[in-house]
């Protein structure tokens, strides 16, 4: 499976902007081997990349946390594809990670549990579980990337992200979608990331329901960002153009924290 990143159309302020931080990112990039000596500088070569082999989207995800958020956003094409991979891929058994430790794990309760909705959104009615499990599920087996350096493969299923958020009415317009958790975590995402086609709201791990530890009722599982934009345990989905953080972006982790 390839993984292309494309240059979008970007205004020469960007431009300007992502070359400096380009230049400033040299060294990093050409030892991680994203940039050949002659691509010094131009924003051309980075984006005519191609990856190729199975730990690049590890490192396209961590060396992109170096970027800011603006030239992320311009320089990276919402729609293509991270790998996917097979079921004999799969990390056995998957990683739990959280800002506490697994015995801390919270427990939401499955009967009195509703996804409630706010902001810019149509129809703000709460859905439970059995209403979201009654919307086409999609599954992927897909690479998931922590800053702390591990990554592994696991197998999600859900409902297509894009769809719910049609489903609800919310203003696709809008620059952000945030998500609050039965914990104390929040994230907020792009829109162009809550519309790629592989931004999944996940209800499933390896075919069962999803276990408290990975995010029981639900997780947002996106492979084109890194762990910390997943958010496990989602009880409210919101829509808004003001821009609010996460749990780990408000303590300096990259906000876009993606390709
Ligand atoms: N609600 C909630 N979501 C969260 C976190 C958390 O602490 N709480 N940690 C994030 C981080 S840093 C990672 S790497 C992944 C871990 O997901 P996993 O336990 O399924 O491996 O969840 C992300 N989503
Ligand atoms: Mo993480």
């Amino acid at each position: 499976m390839v993984y292309k990143k494309r240059l979008l159309q970007i205004d020469s302020d960007v431009q300007q902007e992502a070359n400096r931080e380009l230049v400033k990112l040299a060294p990093n990039l050409q030892r991680r081997g994203f940039l050949t000596a002659s691509g010094l500088g131009t924003l051309g070569l980075l984006s005519g990349c191609t990856i190729s082999d199975e730990p690049s989207i590890e490192k396209a995800l961590m060396t992109i946390s170096r970027f800011n958020d603006k030239v992320q956003a311009a320089l990276f094409s919402p729609t293509a594809l991270a790998p996917t991979y097979t079921p004999a891929d799969m990390t056995r058994p998957f990683p739990f990670n959280a800002y506490y430790d697994e015995d801390e794990v919270v427990e939401v309760d499955e009967s009195s549990y509703k996804l409630e909705l706010a902001g810019l959104i149509g129809n703000k009615s709460a859905w439970t579980l059995d209403s979201l499990r009654a919307l086409p599920q999609e599954e992927q087996i897909t690479r998931h990337v922590c800053v702390e350096g591990w990554s592994a493969i696991g197998r999600w299923g859900g409902v297509r992200f894009s769809t719910f958020l049609k489903t609800i009415g919310a203003d696709t317009t809008a620059k952000y979608v945030g998500f609050k958790c039965a914990d104390d975590y929040y994230t907020s995402i792009d829109m162009p990331t809550a519309l790629h086609p592989q931004t999944l709201l996940t209800l499933t791990y390896d075919g069962e329901v999803l276990p408290p530890k990975y995010g029981f009722p639900m997780k947002l599982r996106m492979p084109t960002k890194l762990g910390y934009k997943n958010p496990k345990h989602i009880t409210t989905i919101f829509v808004a153009n003001a821009y609010t953080g996460g749990y780990w972006e408000d303590q300096g982790y990259n906000w876009f924290g993606g390709i």
